[in-house]
């Protein structure tokens, strides 16, 4: 099968980061396509930063759309343009943020997220309560450190994010952490040596989710708001984004009509 990983940020070193913390758990079969959008910010860190990135996120499905693509997954952790991916899509797109959560659940009764700063934890608390999580996420704690810091070897971003984690535990009793950005993939295990928690990387549960969805046979439901999105004109800069017309649907077959 073909997994498409759509980095938003336009930040190919941390693209590199993704590829490598998804390759290492794909199945053998399982060909990982990795690409960094070509338009947007250089790093997600802001609603702005976010809804600017869904155009350039949109492009990179209707290429995965061309290729023959079996799952999606969104590989930043507010999970941006999620529904619209998937009105666009045809395989199982999947967001690391939910992806990260559902997985915590499964293995704790009470995780923590982890981000970068303190003003996009805000977004995570959002999705926590958009996906139902409310009952398992003890807290949505932030290190204050900028995404590109990451990608700073000279950075004590390790530091930073290890002692985030430790308070998590302490202070929110959690059983696990979840990884709150797609930049701190490559850390999951190195944390995990030094907690003795689980610490979960939302690129690596997606990986391991889409195989699972994609296995089953299963794919974005085309009945109702799912369906891919309605023709008509679109003006301006996104005149391109127009809708093309297709054949109605029913239960997920194209009709002529
Ligand atoms: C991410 N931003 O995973 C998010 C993390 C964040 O560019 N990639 C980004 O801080 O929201």
């Amino acid at each position: 099968m073909r997994i498409r990983i759509i980095n938003p940020n336009t930040t190919v070193s941390m693209t590199e980061t993704i590829a490598a913390a998804a390759r290492a758990v794909a199945a053998q079969g399982t060909e990982i396509v990795a690409v960094t959008s070509l338009s947007g910010a250089v790093s997600i860190e802001s609603h702005y930063d976010e809804a600017l990135s869904i155009v350039g996120l949109v492009d990179e499905i209707r290429e995965g759309e061309a290729e023959e693509t079996d799952a999606y997954i969104i590989a930043c952790f507010g999970d941006p343009g999620l529904l619209a991916a998937r009105e666009v899509a045809t395989g199982p797109v999947l967001g690391i943020a939910e992806a990260a959560m559902h997985a915590a659940s499964f293995i704790a009764t009470g995780f923590s997220i982890v981000t970068t700063l303190d003003r996009t934890r805000i977004i995570a608390e959002h999705l926590v309560r958009n996906y139902g999580m409310e009952h398992h996420c003890r807290g949505v704690r932030a290190t204050e450190l900028p995404v590109l810091e990451l990608e700073n070897p000279k950075s004590n971003a390790r530091a930073l994010i290890l002692a985030e984690c430790k308070k998590a535990i302490m202070e929110d009793k959690s059983g696990a952490i979840v990884l709150g950005c797609a930049g701190m993939a490559d850390l999951a295990r190195y944390l995990e040596g030094k907690l003795g928690v689980p610490v979960i990387d939302g690129v690596a549960a997606a990986v391991k989710f889409a195989e699972a969805l994609v296995g089953i046979g299963l794919k974005t439901s085309k009945h109702g708001d799912l369906a891919y999105p309605l023709h008509k004109s679109y003006k301006g800069k996104l005149e391109s984004y127009a809708p093309p017309s297709r054949p109605a649907m029913t239960n997920g077959k194209s009709i002529s009509r």
